[in-house]
C-alpha cells in the first residue's frame, strides 16, 4: 500500500462490500453551538456475505460520551479515529452519544454555524464529524431526526423527508421530528436550525400530486428567492416532461448559507445552498448570476433521482451521479433557452470551460480518469474532469445512441438500480442495453475507456481532394499523451459530427464510399481506431470540412486549416459551434505567432485586415445572436493560450492578449459604439438569453470604447473617443440592473482609467451590506489586467479591508482565487511575489479549512510548463507549501502530486 506521510491512498480495486448493514437511524440532537448533543441509535445486521469481522464506525473530532448495545454497556477500543466494536450480535440495536463543537467547526464539513445558524454538509465524509458511522456510500437507511433548540434562537428546525412532529419543550425550547420516507446514504443527511424565512410554491405534478416547494434565507433576502423557485419549477416540470421522473417528495426544501464550501448539495429533500446560488434580484445580481442559479438549482434537484434515488457505491463512481447530472443541468439550460441560436450559445460556453479547466487538469499532474483509481482525500476528486469531463462522456452516450435512445436507457437505469447503491459501468450497461445494436452497445468496453484513461486525446485529420475521383478523403488519427500512472493508451471511440461545405459555403450532401446515395446535411461518424480513413464521393469541388461538429467529443481536434478555410466557416458554418470555433482558430493563430516572434512590445499589429474584417462582418451582423457575437469577438483566455504552448511566458501571453484586445478595440471603434447604441437597452430587466445576449454585447461594446480611449492609436486622440470613459461612469451610476453596472464598472477598470478610482468606493457604499455584491467588488479589482504589476499591491491592500476575511470561502474566493487562479497576468510575476503571496495563503487557509486550501494549491498545477524565471520561482513556493509540518492531507496530495 502506498503511504504518503500519515496518509493511505485509497484504491478502487480494493473495494469491499461493508461488514454490517445500517437499516434504521434514530438521531437526536439538542442543538447548541459550543456543545451538541447527538444520540444516535441505530440497528445493524452483519453482512452475510462478507467473513466475520469487528465494527469499525468512522468518526472525526467527536467526543464520546456512551456506547450500548441492546441498551448495555460494552467494551470497545478507539483506533485512529474509528470507533471498533467486537464480539457483537448478528443484529443488535447500537446507541451511541456523542458531543461536537458546531461553533469551532471551520473546515465547514458535518454540523456548523453559520450566521447564527445551523448547518450541514456531509459529502463526502461529513457525517462522521456529526456521529460514529459507516461513513460509505453504499450503506443505505431509514433515518428519523429529532430537533431540539432554544425556540427564539432557532425558530426553524429543519431535517430530511416529512415534519411528523414538533411542539414546545422546556426553558424555551421546542422540537422537531422528521421521518425520510427514502432509504439514504448519509452523506445525504442534512439538518438547518436558525431563523429562517421561507417563500414558498405549491405546485401539481402530471399524476395530480400536491408537492410543496420552499426556498429558506435569512430574513432580508425573500425578496431575492423569486429565480431560485421559478428554477426550481422549471427543473421539477422538465425532469417530468423529459425524463418522466417525478417528485418523490411530498416536501422539497432549499436553504441559502453563506459559508459554503462549494456550490450547493443535494441532500434528500434539503438542498443546502451557497447564497450565490439562490439569491438574485436585477440590482444585485448579473445575468450570470441568473443563468447560474437556474442551473445550480436544476443541478441539485435532478440529483434526486441521479444520486439520491440511485447512489454510488463508492467515491470513485463519483461521476455517475456527477457528470450525469452536470449532463443533465446542462440539457435542462439548453431546454429552457429554447430557440437553437441560444442552444449553441450554452454549448459553447459548457465547451469553453471544459477547455480551460478540464483541459489543463487532465495535462497536469492532477490529471485523473473520470473514474479515479486511487486517492488521498476524495474532496480533491470533486474535478472539471470528474463532472464537467463526466458529463461529456454521458453526452457521448447520447450522441450514439440518440436523444430518444438515451432517455429509454435512463428509464431502464432506474427499472435496474432505483434504490440502490452502483458503479459507472452499471450505468453504460443499462444505456447500452436500452439501445441492442447502437454503436454504444457494439462498442461499450471500447467505450469505456473514457471512464478509465486519463488525458485529452488528440484527433487528428488531414483532407486531400482528388478531382478527377470526385472525392474528398479525411485521413483521421488518434492519440492520448502519457497522464500520471497511465503511459500508453488505448483508441477512444469517438463520436465525431462532420459536414462539407462547398466553395461558397453551401453544406455539400455526404457520401461515404460504398454507400448507396447520399445523405443530406451533417452526420456522426465513430472512430474507433487509432488511423482511419474516410472517403467521401461525388464531390465537385474541393470542399471545406467541418469536423467535431457540436463539439462532440472531449477531444483537441487538429486540423491544419488555411485561414481561407476558417474565413469560409465563420462565414457559413451551419454549425454554430464550429462558426465560433473558426473565429477561436484564427485569433489563437495570430497570438501564437505573435507570441514567437521576438520583436517586443509583443503583438503591436498582431491582427491582419482579413481577421479584423471578419469580426467586424460577425459584429454588424444583420442576423446572428448577440449573445453569439461576443462569444466570437472574444479572444480566447490567456490559460487556453497557454496551453496550446510547450514552454509558457506569462507575461508574453498577457502583452500580446492585450495588445490584440486594443488592436481590436481600435480597428472597430466605430462599429462598437454602432453595437453599444443598437443594444444598450434591453427594455424592461428580464435574466433571459436575447436580453441577456444585448447587455453582453453592449458590455463588451462599451468595454471596448473605453479601451480606445485610454490607448494611443489615431481614434484615442480624436475628441469622440474621450467621451466614452465619462459615459461608463454616468451609465454605472444610472444603470437599472446589476449587469449592466458592473459591465460599466469593470470597463473603467479594465481600460484602467482614472474614473475607475471614483467608481469603485462609490460601488462598495452602495452595496456595503450586501456580502454577494462585495464579493464580485474584490473580485473585480483582483482580476483587472495587470499594469506594471499594480494588482498585487492592491490584492495585499484589500485583505486589509474591514471586509475581507480568508474565514469565508466566497470571501476569500473573491480575492485569492480571482487573483491566484484568474488573473495569469498579475498573479505570473517575474519577482515571484505573486507565488510568495500564494504559498501564504495556501498555508494559512490550511489551517482553517483544508478543502478551500487544496483548491487555490491547485492554482500552480501547470508550473512545470513555465518559462524562466517563473519555472523555478513556482516550484520554490511549492517546496515551501509542501514543507509544512502539519499541512492537511488536502493539500499534501496537491502539491506532492505537483512536485512528483
Ligand atoms: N454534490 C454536490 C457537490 C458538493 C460536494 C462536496 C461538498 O462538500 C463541501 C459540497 C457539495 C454537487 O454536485 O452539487
Ligand atoms: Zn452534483
Amino acid at each position: 500500500m502506498y503511504r504518503e506521510g500519515q496518509a493511505t491512498a485509497i484504491q478502487r480495486a480494493d473495494y469491499s462490500a461493508p461488514a454490517y448493514w445500517i437499516d434504521t437511524v434514530d438521531l437526536c440532537f439538542d442543538l447548541d453551538p459550543a456543545k451538541t448533543r447527538v444520540l444516535n441509535r441505530m440497528f445493524l445486521r452483519r453482512n452475510p456475505e462478507v467473513p466475520a469481522q469487528p465494527l469499525k464506525l468512522d468518526g472525526d473530532e467527536l467526543n464520546l460520551a456512551r456506547v450500548l448495545v441492546n441498551g448495555q454497556g460494552t467494551s470497545f477500543k478507539i483506533e485512529g479515529t474509528q470507533l471498533v466494536l467486537d464480539n457483537l450480535p448478528d443484529a443488535f440495536e447500537l446507541e451511541i452519544f456523542t458531543t461536537c463543537c458546531p461553533a469551532k467547526n471551520t473546515k465547514l464539513m458535518g454540523l456548523y454555524v453559520s450566521n447564527d445558524s445551523f448547518f450541514t454538509q456531509c459529502e463526502a465524509e461529513g457525517f462522521r464529524r456529526i456521529t460514529y458511522f459507516l461513513d460509505r456510500p453504499d450503506v443505505m437507511a431509514s433515518y428519523s431526526v429529532t430537533l431540539r433548540a432554544d425556540k427564539a434562537k432557532y425558530p426553524v428546525l429543519l431535517s430530511n423527508g416529512n415534519l411528523v412532529a414538533h411542539g414546545p419543550l422546556e426553558d424555551g425550547r421546542h422540537f422537531a421530528k422528521w421521518v425520510d420516507p427514502h432509504r439514504k446514504p448519509c452523506y445525504l443527511f442534512a439538518l438547518v436550525a436558525g431563523q429562517l424565512v421561507a417563500r414558498e410554491q405549491r405546485i401539481l405534478s402530471r399524476a395530480g400530486k400536491e408537492h410543496l416547494l420552499q426556498v429558506y434565507v435569512r430574513a432580508g433576502d425573500l425578496d431575492k428567492t423569486e429565480h431560485a423557485m421559478n428554477s426550481l419549477m422549471h427543473a421539477v416540470a422538465w425532469d417530468e416532461a423529459r425524463f418522466g421522473l417525478a417528485l418523490d417528495l411530498e416536501r422539497f426544501m432549499i436553504v441559502a448559507t453563506s459559508d459554503f464550501n462549494m456550490g450547493a448539495m443535494e441532500n434528500k429533500g434539503l438542498n443546502i445552498f451557497n447564497t450565490k446560488y439562490v439569491l438574485a434580484n436585477q440590482a444585485t445580481a448579473t445575468d450570470t448570476d441568473y443563468s447560474n442559479i437556474e442551473s445550480v438549482v436544476g443541478h441539485e434537484y435532478f440529483h434526486n433521482w441521479t444520486g439520491d434515488r440511485v447512489t454510488c457505491r463508492d467515491w470513485f463512481q463519483l461521476s455517475l451521479k456527477e457528470g450525469l447530472t452536470v449532463f443533465r443541468d446542462q440539457e435542462f439550460s439548453q431546454d429552457l433557452a429554447g430557440e437553437a441560436s441560444a442552444r449553441a450559445v450554452k454549448r459553447i460556453e459548457d465547451v469553453r470551460l471544459l477547455r480551460t479547466a478540464q483541459f489543463p487538469e487532465d495535462a497536469g499532474p492532477m490529471a485523473h480518469p473520470v473514474r479515479p483509481d486511487s486517492y488521498i482525500e476524495i474532496n480533491n476528486f470533486y474535478t472539471v474532469t470528474v463532472y464537467e469531463k463526466g458529463a461529456e462522456v454521458v453526452r457521448m452516450m447520447q450522441t450514439l445512441v440518440g436523444r430518444a435512445g438515451f432517455a429509454r436507457g435512463l428509464t431502464l437505469y432506474f427499472e435496474r438500480h432505483d434504490g440502490h447503491a452502483v458503479t459507472c459501468d452499471d450505468f453504460a450497461q443499462a444505456i447500452a442495453d436500452a439501445n441492442p445494436g447502437s454503436a454504444l452497445a457494439t462498442l461499450l468496453p471500447q467505450f469505456k475507456r473514457w471512464y478509465s484513461q486519463a488525458g485529452t486525446p488528440r484527433l487528428h485529420a488531414s483532407g486531400t481532394y482528388d478531382a478527377q475521383a470526385r472525392t474528398y478523403t479525411l485521413a483521421v488519427s488518434q492519440s492520448c499523451p502519457p497522464t500520471p500512472g497511465q503511459p500508453p493508451k488505448e483508441p477512444f471511440v469517438i463520436p465525431m459530427g462532420v459536414g462539407l461545405l462547398g466553395q461558397d459555403g453551401q453544406e455539400l450532401p455526404l457520401q461515404l464510399a460504398g454507400e448507396a446515395a447520399p445523405v443530406p446535411g451533417q452526420r456522426t461518424l465513430v472512430i474507433t481506431q487509432a488511423t482511419e480513413t474516410l472517403t467521401f464521393v461525388g464531390v465537385d469541388a474541393e470542399p471545406v470540412p467541418s469536423i467535431l461538429r457540436g463539439f462532440t467529443a472531449p477531444v483537441v481536434l487538429e486540423f491544419d486549416y488555411s485561414d481561407a478555410q476558417l474565413l469560409t466557416l465563420l462565414a457559413h458554418d451551419s454549425d454554430p459551434f464550429n462558426r465560433w470555433e473558426a473565429g477561436q482558430r484564427l485569433a489563437l493563430r495570430r497570438a501564437i505567432k505573435s507570441i514567437a516572434a521576438t520583436a517586443y512590445p509583443a503583438g503591436a499589429t498582431a491582427l491582419d485586415d482579413a481577421y479584423i474584417e471578419a469580426m467586424r462582418s460577425v459584429l454588424r451582423h444583420p442576423l446572428l445572436d448577440a449573445a453569439f457575437k461576443e462569444l466570437v469577438l472574444t479572444l480566447p483566455s490567456e490559460t487556453y493560450i497557454a496551453e496550446q504552448l510547450d514552454v509558457v511566458d506569462p507575461q508574453r501571453i498577457h502583452a500580446v492578449r492585450e495588445a490584440m484586445r486594443a488592436q481590436l478595440a481600435h480597428a472597430l471603434a466605430d462599429d462598437w459604439q454602432w453595437a453599444y447604441e443598437t443594444h444598450r437597452d434591453s427594455g424592461a430587466y428580464r435574466p433571459d438569453p436575447v436580453s441577456s445576449g444585448r447587455r453582453a454585447l453592449a458590455g463588451m461594446a462599451l468595454a471596448n470604447l473605453c479601451l480606445v480611449a485610454q490607448g494611443s492609436g489615431p481614434s484615442a486622440s480624436s475628441g469622440q473617443a474621450s467621451v466614452w470613459p465619462g459615459k461608463a461612469y454616468q451609465r454605472f451610476k444610472d444603470a437599472g440592473n446589476m449587469t449592466d453596472r458592473l459591465n460599466a464598472l469593470s470597463a473603467l477598470v479594465s481600460s484602467g482609467h482614472a474614473l475607475a478610482a471614483q467608481a469603485l468606493p462609490r460601488f462598495h457604499a452602495l452595496f456595503k451590506d450586501d456580502a454577494l455584491v462585495l464579493d464580485k467588488w474584490f473580485a473585480l479589482q483582483a482580476g483587472a489586467p495587470d499594469r506594471d504589476g499594480n494588482v498585487l499591491p492592491a490584492v495585499r491592500q484589500l485583505m486589509k479591508h474591514p471586509d475581507f476575511t480568508l474565514r469565508n470561502p466566497n470571501r476569500a474566493r473573491s480575492l485569492i482565487f480571482s487573483y491566484c487562479s484568474a488573473n495569469p497576468g498579475g498573479f505570473h510575476r517575474a519577482d515571484a511575489a505573486g507565488y510568495v503571496f500564494w504559498s501564504e495563503r495556501v498555508m494559512e487557509l490550511d489551517g482553517f479549512n483544508p478543502q478551500v486550501a487544496a483548491r487555490l494549491a491547485r492554482a500552480l498545477d501547470r508550473w512545470t510548463k513555465l518559462a524562466e524565471p517563473y519555472r523555478s520561482a513556482a516550484r520554490e513556493a511549492i517546496v515551501r507549501v509542501a514543507a509544512k509540518p502539519d499541512l492537511s492531507n488536502d493539500v499534501r496530495e496537491v502539491v506532492s502530486r505537483a512536485l512528483a
